[in-house]
């Protein structure tokens, strides 16, 4: 079967890219079509169950370990996963949100919010990031649509300037603490489905959260995290950070390019 097109030019215009960079997070309509939903969906999905090591059942994880099953790298394991992720729509999106002339790819992360899985707790992604610079963002990639009750992405809207609470990984306390700042810092929230197609990015300092999954399917989601293409490694200091150091960057010298065979570029502007 032909590949479906998931490298033509999607036009940004002005307003899009100020919102995202305003806001912290922009979503848009159209980005996948149905055809490359339905060719890709199904493989990430089988890949996701054959990779994952979360057996217990739900109620006797953490809050954590309730939110999501969590399977990462998926484009070092599989040749489709691979041509997905390395898509120029999405890659060059990414790099014009931003305004740099090329972004790397830092990840692929899928996340699959099962039926009865819990809320996704309050957190920004680069508490876990040891990388020099805040040009990082995430596409949030539904695999179907999203409805309310599906645990969609929400985002409080302006947060990626405000740092009280960058320094929670996900937990019940980041839920607790950081929710509660974005109420009196009176950050609005938007929390909306999505429609089949649509993808978000947000910044990796975004604050963002997802409700439970009461439907009775599985809330399939694909994550790529790009990231500015002159971004530097820097020194750990939490574990978190190591962990994600010796993942991706670990043929990488600190204060150095991340350069390492984890992570290409994806998009150079010519
Ligand atoms: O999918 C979720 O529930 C959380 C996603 C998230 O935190 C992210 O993509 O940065």
């Amino acid at each position: 079967m032909a590949k479906p097109d998931i490298d033509s030019h999607y036009p940004l215009n002005a307003d899009q890219i100020a919102s995202f960079r305003r806001d912290g997070y922009v979503k848009l309509k159209h980005v996948l079509s149905p055809d490359v939903i339905q060719h890709y969906g199904p493989i990430i999905t089988s890949e996701v169950y054959r990779l994952n090591t979360m057996h217990l059942p739900i109620e006797q994880r953490d809050t954590y370990n309730k939110a999501f099953l969590q399977v990462g790298n998926i484009w070092t394991k599989n040749e489709t996963v691979k041509e997905f992720c390395w898509g120029q729509r999405l890659a060059r999106m990414a790099a014009e949100l931003l305004g740099v002339r090329g972004v790397r790819m830092y990840h692929d992360q899928a996340l699959y919010k099962e039926s009865g899985g819990g809320v996704t707790p309050w957190h920004a992604d680069q508490y876990y990031w040891p990388l020099s610079n805040a040009n990082t963002v995430t596409a949030w990639i539904p695999l179907q649509a999203v409805p309310m009750g599906m645990g969609p992405l929400a985002f409080a809207k302006g947060s990626h300037k405000f740092e009280a609470g960058r320094e929670l990984g996900i937990s019940d306390e980041s839920e607790a603490r950081i929710g509660r700042s974005m109420k009196e810092q009176n950050y609005p929230l938007d929390d909306t489905p999505f429609d089949l197609g649509e993808v978000s990015f947000h910044y990796g300092w975004t604050f963002h959260r997802a409700g439970p999954n009461v439907s009775s399917k599985p809330r399939a989601v694909m994550t790529i995290i790009y990231m500015d293409e002159d971004i530097k490694l820097v020194e750990p200091h939490t574990k978190a950070r190591e962990g994600d150091r010796a993942h991706f960057a670990s043929d990488v010298e600190i204060g150095g390019v991340m350069n390492g065979k984890m992570t290409p570029v994806l998009y150079h502007a010519a």
